[in-house]
């Protein structure tokens, strides 16, 4: 697999998610600040121009839920997401929807003041998304319980990027040892190290 990241973006979920995988990646540097996610190769990928992106053999996707998604099925062993038919599964699909769904805008509503009317946004309202998301890393470790999965390296992400790194958003003790817990992880911390470029 080849992974288009670039320092100290959005890309640190999926530097995060293929070292949780241990399986050997390709590391495309793809450096926004330069403007290479507008060339017509990259774009080919990811016409949004966006970080990150992923090539499988014949396989190109973006967004990095889907990109978390994808490598927890390609990879079964890793065992990042409940299997197909295990009732877990529900609640895994869940939050990995509800994190680019409903957190991220979320986030980005809190941290730019925005007035929205929470009947036609679709997240509704951004305190009760971090309520809920609290009630559910209240119970942890991990937000499927004792399973670490792909949908917390999604959430993970997003909550250091916006708690713990750039204090968007206030943090709420739930969050914070959940930071904590994600940040002890090996993986995190290589990805961590990759991100700094
Ligand atoms: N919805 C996308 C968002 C990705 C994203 O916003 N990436 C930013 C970096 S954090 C980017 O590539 N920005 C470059 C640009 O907008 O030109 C995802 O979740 O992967």
């Amino acid at each position: 697999m080849q992974l288009y990241w670039s320092p100290r973006s959005r890309s640190f979920s999926a530097l995060w998610l293929m070292e949780e995988t241990g399986q050997p990646y390709e590391r495309v540097l793809t450096d926004i600040s330069t403007g290479a996610q507008k060339t017509p190769e990259y774009l080919a990928i990811n016409p949004m121009a966006k970080v990150p992106a992923l090539r499988d053999g014949e396989a190109t996707l973006a967004e990095a839920a889907a990109i978390c998604a994808y490598v927890a099925e390609r990879y079964p062993e890793t065992r990042l997401a409940p299997d197909i038919g295990d009732p877990l599964r529900a609640k895994y699909l869940y939050w990995l929807f509800f994190a680019p769904g409903c957190i991220e805008p979320a986030m980005v509503q809190v941290a730019t003041k925005l007035e929205m009317n929470s009947v036609a946004a679709g997240w509704g309202e951004a305190q009760r998304v971090f309520d809920v998301l609290d009630a559910a890393l209240a119970k942890g470790p991990w937000i499927l319980g004792e399973n670490f999965s792909a949908a917390d390296i999604v959430i993970g992400s997003g909550l250091n990027f916006a708690v713990r790194l750039f204090k968007m958003v206030p943090s709420r003790p739930s969050f914070d040892a959940y930071i904590d817990r994600c940040r002890a992880r090996p993986a995190f911390q290589v990805a961590e190290k990759l991100t700094m470029g």
